[in-house]
Formats: structure tokens, sequence, C-alpha cells
């Protein structure tokens, strides 16, 4: 093997090692809880982590996802800066399969950064039943006792299936999404308020046990800036990864081949390696 395969070589493997040590960065993204190692990690890198309470491990519509039993399972994600720096842009989305509801409340809660009464500040998006139907509701605080929300009524979600919800509010409107279209809105203008309160998924408050949320929760997102394309259904970064370093592996291989005049078929790259070695 000459000096220039043995550069060749180096440059491929110090490829892979970049390729594989890929992070995921999200613009304006505050926190991420993607479930994918079953615990509440936050993947935006902002330090997120919350206390799993009860809920289960389960497939979700990217990777590994919480199974809540709508008794007692929640999620607790103490209160930080970012989170309380929240203002005059927002966006709360997850990935939500429901299960039938299976306690007398009228909601079921996705996420929660607000007490039900004497709070200043906060979001909340869950999902609240009509005539036996479950919709989206989705609110904001703007001062004591103050929480201006709506729901959609149009679009029922479905049990036992996996639907994308999301909540935004962009300075002019508080919008509600269901599987990336628009299907409510409510104009306001609006400063949201802040709360140290910790943030919840799967119940009402951290001190406050209703309003558990009966099924699967994936993917929950919390953004600083409202989007109108909730998270789409691609690949994972560690999965674009594994199929970079693949393709990687491949050029890799046929610039060793090239170099050492073998065919570019990988069983003669082997068959011939030990015999060229000789
Ligand atoms: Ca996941």
């Amino acid at each position: 093997m000459n000096n220039s395969t043995r550069a060749d070589i180096l440059v491929a493997v110090c490829s892979l090692c970049f390729f594989s040590g890929l992070s995921e960065t999200e613009a304006g993204v505050i926190a991420h809880w993607t479930f994918n190692t079953c615990t509440a990690a936050d993947d935006s890198g902002n330090g997120h982590a919350g206390t799993v309470n009860g809920a289960t491990c389960t497939s979700g519509p990217k990777g590994s996802a919480l199974r809540f039993d709508g008794m007692d399972d929640y999620v607790e994600v103490a209160s930080s800066a970012l989170l309380e720096g929240i203002s005059s842009e927002l966006t709360v989305e997850a990935w939500i399969r429901p299960d039938e509801f299976i306690s007398g409340d009228c909601c079921m809660t996705i996420v929660r950064k607000l007490l039900q009464t004497g709070d200043s500040g906060g979001f909340l998006l869950r999902l609240i039943r009509i005539d036996g139907e479950l919709f989206v509701n989705f609110g904001v605080t703007i001062g004591f006792n103050n929480l201006v929300q709506f729901e959609d009524t149009t679009t029922p979600i479905p049990v036992g299936s996996w639907t994308h919800v999301a909540g935004t509010y962009d300075g002019s409107a508080l919008r509600i999404y269901v599987n990336g279209a628009e299907v409510a809105s409510l104009s306001q203008s609006l400063t949201i308020a802040s709360t140290s309160t910790p943030l919840i998924i799967g119940r009402l408050a951290h001190n406050f046990s209703i309003e558990y949320f009966h099924g699967d929760i994936d993917e929950v997102i919390i953004h600083d800036a409202a989007t109108t394309a909730p998270t789409p259904l691609v690949p994972a970064v560690s999965e674009w990864g594994l199929i970079v370093m693949t393709l990687l592996v491949l050029i890799a291989g046929t610039i060793i081949c090239a170099r050492l005049n073998w065919q570019p078929m990988l069983h003669s790259c082997v068959g011939r390696a030990s015999h060229a070695e000789e």
C-alpha cells in the first residue's frame, strides 16, 4: 500500500468520524423531548431534562415514545430562563396517539406550563372533550388569572392513531395545526406572561393531579418562534448519519480499489486484498 492510498483511507476514516458525531441543532428550539432513549432527555441541548413519573416506553412515529396510563403518569421539567423568556412568539408541538378518556375531566393535557389558578404566566396544549370527541385546545396567559385560550371544533383527533398537533402564536394570532394544516385561529395582540412553574407533559400541573393524558406522546418541541410547518416524518439525525456513513464506506472502498487498480466490485477487493499485501 503506497502513501497516497494511506492518505485516501485516512481522509475517508476522518470523514466517517465527523459525520458520525453529528449533533442535532434546531434553530428557535427551546426544548425537544424525543423520548428516543425512553427518558425525558432534552435533545435541543438546552438542558431541559425532565423526570418521568410512571410513563413507560413505547414505539412512536420517530423512534421511541412515552405511554401514559391516564391515571398518574406524567413528566415534569423544571422551569428555566429560556422557557420563562418566551413572550412574543411560541410554538408547542407534539405527536400524540390518545386512548379513550378514563376520567371525568374536561381535558387531557399534552403540554402545560401553567397552574390551574392563580398563576400569572405560561401556556398549554391539550385535548378537550366535546360531545364525546377530542379536539385540540391551546392557550397562553397574559397576566394573573388571565388565560387566552380557544379550541378547534372542526377536526376531531382520532383515538388509537398518531396525529401531529401544534399551537402557535406569531404576534398577531393564536393558531392550531393538525397534521401540519391550520384548523383554527384567534386574532390577538398580546404578550405571553412568564411563570416559573414547572413544565408538565401529561397532566395539569406539578401540584395538581388531574387532566392526565391517556395514550402515547412523542417528539414534544417548544419553539420561541411561530412555525407554520410542524415537524414532518423524516429520518432522525441518527438515521441520516447512518445513511451518510454507509455512502462514505462505499466511496472509501471505491477509492482504495481505484488506487490499487482493483476491480470496483467489493468481493474482488476483498479477494485480492490479502494477495496484494503478500
Ligand atoms: Ca421519539
